[in-house]
């Protein structure tokens, strides 16, 4: 017995031996002493031995906790797991532009698998704090990040994450390139594409205001391939009064100093990634009588250097706090408060909100490539896990429910995916001045609509394919819940479903409907091939009639009050999603050679609600008794309201 290794968890099993033994020793040394052994008493002897020995060989004794472990499902190179990502590249590309792509994207595919995904989990486990005192007391406010992170960093500017975009080696085709790049990669960035996404937006500003002065040396940090000198940028827009009423929550103030820059004092209550290098940021610019412009045509964009060379925080500027999130936990966001930061104004007075908007365009559609990407990654973790989880007797691949669960969820994320891609091809075309108006229309509606949709796929998605691990999917260790915890900013974050349903309407109202007529013809021209094969007639047919409704539909609401627009702008935004997602899907399984599962895709998009808003509205939820009667309903026995109704 001294031989065994006990463990605590074996103790009371142990005990129990113990004293079997003990008594078989008193029993024995009882009989030396005098008395003679019974054959009865040896036999008890021997039995209470062979029950002990037997219960230490037992399944889950001793050291042992049993002989089943599940084998883990791995991480494969996502690019060559991702068909219609290769087949999309392939349809698209000019030839040797998609060889060179499609051998980038293969490498990568192996370092994200080799190196980058530890890394990226490293980060998730290793979450940034806030030092704000050194020991002897003084202030320094230094957000300590891990070294992963730190690496992540490093490899964007390397394998030119955000260079890539605006080298422009291909052309239109840099974007496509890019973003592939960054779908492949942000699940296991630890979050890192969150300072991707705003670089890249900082980086937009900056070329479309043109790089003068600051803003060269600013440019060249952000698009440099050099881990020594790229930068990453923040993006301070939300205060305490609200992140969504950007105009009517802004009350930072900035002051003009006699050497043309700004000294600004205000509260920045959510900026992500405060380790940046740089920023951009709103403020009020204080007039000669100490006055500010309220409202959007007050507000002014101005460029900030964050930290100085050493990485410390630049005087003016305190780090209140690092905010405690649901998830993205690996990304340092904090309270700022800006106590005479120096800063380069860079729109001109008053065009503030519109200057920051193609910063916006730039996050959002990193938004959208973020929501598709994790939707990819467990789906191809539920389908590895598949065919080596065995349940009832077989792996659970083989049951097809299960399978048709996953498929339901590749459905979603297929179409998701080619909106991402239309997304950004219209964008690279807007880029490098090959877009036509058709295609710049199109590009200001599908953005706020790609990023309001994907969103809520994304966390359903997840949320369904975290079931597909059973409780395991549950388990923080395992890695999938983060993804589900992570997935609900997608919603949030760069505006709410609702702010972007309403963009989606300020869209059309600033284009006098013509990105709705940009919309209309595109989705047409993209069922054209379609139509002509029988497999998808049907679902030709189906998109038609949705859009024939969706048209009736316009007409019929341009003749009614603000309000129905209002009420129905979160069902006409899936609609527009629903109808052209659908119409994508189609022109992919059009394209000679498409694989069978493309035209099966496309088929089960289609058997969707096309035209949420057309049903909707012929119930009567846009009428004002629909909108006065919701609010009777959602305040019904609320203390606040009760009687007042
Ligand atoms: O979420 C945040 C944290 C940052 C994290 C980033 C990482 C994300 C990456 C994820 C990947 C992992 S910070 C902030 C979040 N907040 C927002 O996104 C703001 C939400 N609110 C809105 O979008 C609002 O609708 C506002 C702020 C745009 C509304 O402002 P205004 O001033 O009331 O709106 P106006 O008056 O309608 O528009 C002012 C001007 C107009 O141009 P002009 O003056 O020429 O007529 C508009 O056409 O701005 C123009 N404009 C736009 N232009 C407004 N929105 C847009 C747009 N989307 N595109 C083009």
């Amino acid at each position: 017995l001294t031989s065994l290794a006990i463990f605590p968890c074996e103790y009371q099993l142990f005990r129990r031996h113990v004293s079997n033994i003990a008594n078989s020793l008193l029993q024995v040394s009882f009989c030396l002493a005098g008395a003679k052994i019974s054959a009865s008493q040896s036999q008890q002897a021997e039995t209470m031995d062979k029950r002990i020995l037997q219960e230490l060989k037992a399944p889950f004794a001793r050291t042992e906790t049993g002989t089943f472990f599940q084998e883990q499902p791995r991480i494969g190179n996502q690019y060559l797991e991702d068909g219609l990502l290769q087949r999309y590249l392939k349809v698209h590309l000019p030839p040797k532009v998609f060889t060179e792509v499609s051998q980038d994207l293969e490498r990568f595919g192996s370092r994200v698998m080799d190196e980058i995904d530890s890394l990226g989990r490293e980060c998730e486990l290793t979450p940034p704090r806030l030092q704000q005192y050194d020991a002897w007391g003084r202030r320094v406010d230094h957000i300590i990040t891990c070294m992963a992170w730190k690496r992540m960093k490093e490899i964007s500017a390397e394998e030119g994450l955000i260079a890539e975009a605006y080298e422009r080696r291909y052309s239109s085709w840099s974007r496509v390139h890019q973003v592939a790049k960054l779908y492949l990669y942000a699940p296991s960035s630890g979050l890192f594409t969150c300072p991707l996404a705003m670089t890249d937006g900082a980086a937009k500003v900056i070329e479309t205001l043109g790089s003068l002065g600051p803003l060269e040396e600013a440019f060249s940090h952000l698009t440099s391939r050099d881990p020594t000198k790229f930068w990453t940028s923040g993006q301070w827009m939300t205060e305490r009064k609200g992140g969504s009423d950007v105009a009517g929550g802004t009350e930072t103030v900035a002051r003009e100093q006699s050497d043309g820059t700004y000294i600004l004092h205000g509260f920045k209550w959510f900026t992500s990634a405060t380790d940046s290098d740089m920023t951009l940021t709103l403020a009020r610019i204080v007039d000669a009588r100490g006055q500010v412009e309220q409202g959007s045509r007050g507000l002014s964009l101005f460029y900030m250097k964050v930290r100085d060379e050493e990485g410390k925080v630049n005087d003016g500027i305190e780090v209140q706090r690092l905010k405690e999130k649901l998830g993205t936990r690996q990304v340092p966001t904090a309270e700022l408060l800006l106590d005479g930061a120096k800063a380069y104004r860079i729109s001109a007075e008053g065009r503030g909100v519109a200057s920051i908007a193609s910063m916006l365009t730039i996050t959002r559609i990193h938004n959208v490539v973020s929501a598709v990407a994790s939707m990819r990654r467990v789906i191809n973790m539920a389908r590895a896990y598949a065919t080596k989880r065995v349940a009832f007797g077989k792996p659970i691949k083989d049951h097809p429910l299960h399978t048709q669960t996953m498929a339901r969820m590749e459905v979603q994320a297929r179409g998701a995916f080619l909106l991402l891609m239309e997304t950004a091809r219209l964008l690279g075309l807007e880029e490098t001045s090959m877009a036509t108006e058709q295609d710049q229309d199109l590009l200001r509606l599908l953005t706020p609509v790609a990023k309001l949709y994907t969103g809520k796929q994304a966390i359903a998605v997840i949320s369904e394919g975290l079931e597909c691990f059973g409780g395991q999917g549950y388990m923080e260790d395992t890695g999938f819940a983060v993804v589900l915890r992570d997935a609900q900013v997608l919603t949030i974050w760069e505006g709410t479903t609702n702010i972007l349903a309403l963009d989606v309407l300020r869209s059309l109202t600033k284009s006098q409907g013509k990105v709705l007529a940009a919309f209309f013809s595109a989705a047409q021209e993209k069922l054209e091939l379609a139509s002509r094969i029988s497999d998808l007639e049907s679902s030709v047919q189906l998109i038609q009639n949705a859009l024939h409704r969706l048209g009736q539909f316009t007409q019929r609401a341009g003749s009614k009050g603000t309000v129905t627009m209002q009420l129905a702008a979160r069902d006409f935004a899936y609609t527009l999603a629903r109808i052209y997602t659908g119409a994508l899907l189609l022109e992919h399984a059009a394209q000679p050679g498409a694989p069978l599962t493309d035209i099966y895709t496309a088929q089960r998009w289609c058997q969707q609600d096309l035209c949420p808003v057309d049903k909707e509205e012929r119930a009567g939820c846009y009428d004002e008794a629909a909108a006065s009667m919701d609010t009777s309903f959602v305040y019904e026995g609320s203390p606040i309201l009760k009687g007042k109704l």
